[in-house]
């Protein structure tokens, strides 16, 4: 008897989903530029088969006017909804109030917008990067508590402007002031590039002797591995002459933090997209969502249980 009602149940439930038109979602990604990027696009867009929301896909390839036009693009279409994951904070004004016009919801991803007018958006989705810029500065009391030496830091910070690097960058700032011996004594963007992370660090060694520097901090793990590169190629150990802080957590990190090639790893969590679509179909259907949601993280560092952490995915 449960069997059969079970069968009718799924019947019912399949029936009505195959009949009821699926959600135009309009996406504007920001670009592909890191290995974070890349599995944020892919779990959007699994995400959308999965949920049956057909899903219009962009990459503006790190302009910001290419995702004016993906938007407007989508406006023109008459899409349910649209989200997109700004480059930088501000010039998003105008675009949304057109989306706004046109009567299209639309959900912010990842990083956020600078504006004046919260009712350009219906919900924001994202990190929240002030507290992972923090929790790298936690770790750098941790490490150095009671040392009483100078500590100085490189810092490689992501796209300027953009939320990201932004919030790593104060959060950090906020917690590291609470003790003079730590000073930031080279900071420079570098886009969230494996290239510029390289680029920046030849830099650095051009400045510093290798034996100037104590920390480097950098805001994303490609950044990371191209600084990493060059220091080998200098001949400094990562990890251990250098105390090296990353974040975003790819599974080859988390390989190099158990290696001991790196000592702090903070998440940096890119698995929205079913979030996402639950929230798309919230708002298509005029569900009341909230106006933030922040994306659970956490930190791995050398002082904790390396083998207790699954496997990343990606
Ligand atoms: O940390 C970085 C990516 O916006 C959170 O962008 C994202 C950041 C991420 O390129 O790897």
């Amino acid at each position: 008897m449960l069997l059969v009602l079970v069968v009718c149940a799924c019947g019912i439930g399949s029936r009505s989903a195959t009949e009821s038109k699926p959600i135009v979602l309009g996406y504007s990604q920001l670009g592909d530029e890191s290995t974070w990027r890349t599995q944020n696009s892919r779990s959007i867009i699994d995400a959308a088969e999965k949920a049956g929301v057909k899903i219009m896909f962009d990459d503006a390839m790190q302009k910001p006017e290419n995702q004016i036009k993906a938007i407007r693009s989508f406006i023109a279409y008459k899409v349910d909804v649209i989200a997109f994951s700004p480059l930088v904070e501000t010039g998003w004004d105008t675009v949304l109030h057109e989306a706004k016009a046109a009567g299209i919801p639309v959900i912010i991803v990842d990083r956020m917008i600078d504006t004046a007018d919260e009712s350009l958006y219906a919900c924001a989705l994202g990190s929240d990067f002030y507290k992972e810029g923090r929790r790298a500065g936690e770790f750098l009391v941790k490490k150095y508590r009671g040392s009483g030496r100078p500590v100085r830091i490189v810092e490689i910070g992501g796209t300027m402007d953009s939320t990201p690097a932004i919030g790593r960058y104060q959060g950090f700032r906020d917690v590291i002031s609470s003790d003079p011996n730590f000073s930031v004594i080279f900071s420079d963007d570098g886009d969230f590039m494996l290239s510029k992370g390289k680029e920046i660090m030849r830099r650095v060694l051009r400045l510093y002797g290798p034996g100037d520097l104590d920390v480097l901090y950098s805001h994303n793990d490609d950044m990371t591995f191209g600084a990493i590169e060059v220091m080998q190629e200098a001949g400094i150990e990562p990890g251990k002459d250098v105390v090296i802080i990353s974040v975003d957590a790819t599974q080859r990190i988390v390989d190099y933090l158990k290696d001991g090639a790196v000592n702090c790893v903070i998440e940096c969590n890119p698995n929205s997209g079913s979030q996402l679509m639950e929230i798309a179909r919230d708002v298509a259907s005029g569900v009341g969502v909230p106006k933030r949601i922040y994306i659970e993280e956490t930190v791995f560092d050398e002082y904790a249980d390396l083998d207790a952490i699954a496997p990343r995915g990606y």
